[in-house]
């Protein structure tokens, strides 16, 4: 396994979208195992392959708190087929958005279809933070981040501090 380095914005290529996985085969699987080791390193509770420069439509998660047993989670083509007309408020992070945090209103819950680990077709219901999150990562599989659902003077002052404590890193 491998830690992957993770792309922060503003950097084109969180714009692209995303291309569908035509097999889960053991490349993919090789994929999913070093984003989950990314994902847990960083960490984070979910990653999209477009963050780490791999544009397919790849996701892993895992939401099990600190006290639980790890649940890894992998969305291989996810798609949602209906979703709530009634929406939930979190405060998202992005870890290539790194340290900055707003809350988004997103649909509350969800059907969703989606290959897993191992190439077989699932099909579910969810809610909760499983729900934002994975409509945060379906965001970047578009090229969508959780900051484009903020008006554009929240999003350009987060981009501003963004470069400004990058330039800090840089010349520290
Ligand atoms: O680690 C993450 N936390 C988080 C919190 C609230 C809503 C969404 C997320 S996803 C984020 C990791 C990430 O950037 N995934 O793309
Ligand atoms: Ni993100």
């Amino acid at each position: 396994m491998a830690i992957l380095p993770i792309i922060t914005a503003p950097d084109p290529r969180l714009k692209v979208t995303s291309e569908p996985v035509d097999q889960v085969d053991d490349g993919l699987r090789k994929l999913m195992d070093d984003m989950l080791e990314t994902m847990y390193d960083a960490p984070g509770i979910g990653l999209a392959a477009v963050q780490v420069g791999v544009p397919k439509r790849v996701i892993v998660m895992d939401l099990a708190k600190e006290d639980e047993p790890p649940a890894p989670r992998f969305f291989v083509n996810p798609e949602i087929s209906q979703h709530s007309e009634e929406l939930a408020t979190y405060e998202e992070g992005c870890l290539s958005v790194p340290d900055m945090y707003e809350e988004v209103e997103r649909p509350a819950r969800a059907h969703v279809t989606y290959l897993d680990y191992d190439g077989n077709p699932q099909s579910e219901d969810i809610e909760g933070m499983l729900a934002t999150c994975l409509q945060h990562e379906m965001d970047h599989l578009n090229g969508v981040l959780f900051i484009d659902h903020l008006s554009k003077l929240k999003r350009d002052m987060i981009i501003r501090k963004l470069l400004k404590l990058r330039r800090q890193k840089e010349t520290a």
